[in-house]
C-alpha cells in the first residue's frame, strides 16, 4: 500500500506542473491499430518504456485492450494478466516512472494500482463500470475522463451531434462533476475530448480548433491525436506509423489553446515540438 500512495502522489506532482506532459503510449495487444503485436513480450514493453522516458515522457500509458474502432473487448483476466507484468518488469528497472494504465474495468485498475500504476484512463470516463470513481476515490490518484460517443466496436459508423463542441463539452463537465461529487479532488480530474471516439473528420477538427471551449472547464486537458485515422484523411499518409509529422501538428496547436498533456507514440518528436513551442509561447520563462 506504502508503494501504491508513493506513485499515486508523483502522478499528481507531475500532472500538476506547469509544463507541457509527455504521455507515452505502450499498448499490450496484439491489435492496436498501430503499434499491434509490437509490445506483448513484457521484456520488449520495457524496453520500449525506457526508450520513451530517455526521449523525454513524462508518463506512460499503458493499455491491454484496444479500443480502435471495430475493436472487440478482452476478458478482465486476460488484461489483467497483460497489463501487470508490463508494469511490474517497467517498475523493477525504472522504479521512477509514472505509469498510468488506460482501462475502464475497476478490476484492472486496482491491480495495475496494486502493482505500482500511478493513475488510471479510462476512455469510457467513468460510466463503464460503477465501481471505478471508489477505486479512484479511494487510490486518491489522478484519472482522465474521455469522451466517447458509441462504443468502440460501432463508434465510427456514422457519427452525428448537433454541436460536437458543445456536446463534449457538457458531458466532460458532467462526468467530471460526477467525479467529484464521488469524491474524486478536483485537481486529480483530467478530461479529455476522445479525438476519433465516435468522430468523423469534421467533428476532430472542429474540437481541436476550439478546444479553449473544454480548456475553459478548468481541468486539466489530454489531447489523444496520434497517429490517428483523420491525419490520414488530411495528408494521405496511410502507414500509421509515418503519421508523425500530422501529430505534431496537432500537439503544437493544442497546447496553445490550453491543452497540457499529450498522448502520443512517437515520444521524442512530440517533446521537441513542445520545447520550441514552449519557448515561443512563454518567453518569460527562459
Ligand atoms: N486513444 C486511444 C486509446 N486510449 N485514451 C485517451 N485518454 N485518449 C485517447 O485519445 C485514446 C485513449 C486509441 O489509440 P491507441 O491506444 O494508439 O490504439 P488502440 O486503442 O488501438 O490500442
Amino acid at each position: 500500500m506504502g508503494r501504491t500512495a508513493r506513485n499515486t502522489d508523483r502522478a499528481e506532482t507531475v500532472t500538476a506542473g506547469p509544463g507541457p506532459v509527455v504521455v507515452g503510449i505502450l499498448n499490450i495487444t496484439p491489435d492496436s491499430f498501430s503499434d499491434g503485436g509490437d509490445f506483448l513480450d513484457p521484456e520488449a514493453a520495457a524496453e520500449h518504456a525506457a526508450t520513451m522516458l530517455d526521449e523525454g515522457a513524462e508518463i506512460l500509458d499503458v493499455g491491454g485492450e484496444s479500443t480502435r474502432p471495430g475493436s472487440d473487448p478482452v476478458s478482465q483476466e486476460v488484461e489483467i494478466g497483460r497489463v501487470v507484468p508490463v508494469l511490474e518488469r517497467i517498475l523493477s528497472v525504472r522504479p521512477e516512472a509514472v505509469i498510468s494504465v488506460d482501462t475502464y474495468r475497476a478490476c484492472t485498475a486496482t491491480a495495475a494500482l496494486e502493482a505500482g500504476a500511478s493513475l488510471i484512463n479510462d476512455v469510457t470516463a467513468l460510466r463503464g463500470d460503477p465501481r471505478m470513481a471508489s477505486v479512484i476515490q479511494e487510490a486518491a490518484c489522478p484519472v482522465i475522463l474521455m469522451h466517447m460517443q458509441g462504443e468502440p466496436k460501432t463508434m465510427q459508423k456514422e457519427p452525428h451531434y448537433e454541436d460536437v463542441v458543445g456536446e463534449v463539452r457538457d458531458f466532460l463537465a458532467e462526468r467530471a462533476e460526477y467525479a467529484v461529487t464521488a469524491g474524486i479532488r478536483p485537481e486529480n480530474v483530467i478530461v479529455d475530448p476522445g479525438i476519433g471516439f465516435g468522430k468523423n473528420l469534421e467533428h476532430n477538427l472542429d474540437l481541436l480548433r476550439n478546444l479553449d471551449a473544454i480548456v475553459d472547464l478548468g481541468f486539466h486537458v489530454v489531447i489523444g491525436a496520434s497517429r490517428k485515422s483523420f491525419i490520414e484523411k488530411i495528408t494521405g499518409v496511410q502507414e500509421a506509423r509515418d503519421r508523425v509529422s500530422g501529430t505534431v501538428a496537432t500537439t503544437v496547436l493544442a497546447y496553445e489553446r490550453g491543452a497540457t498533456l499529450f498522448r502520443v507514440h512517437d515520444v521524442r518528436a512530440n517533446r521537441e515540438a513542445l520545447a520550441v513551442a514552449e519557448a515561443v509561447l512563454h518567453t518569460s520563462r527562459r
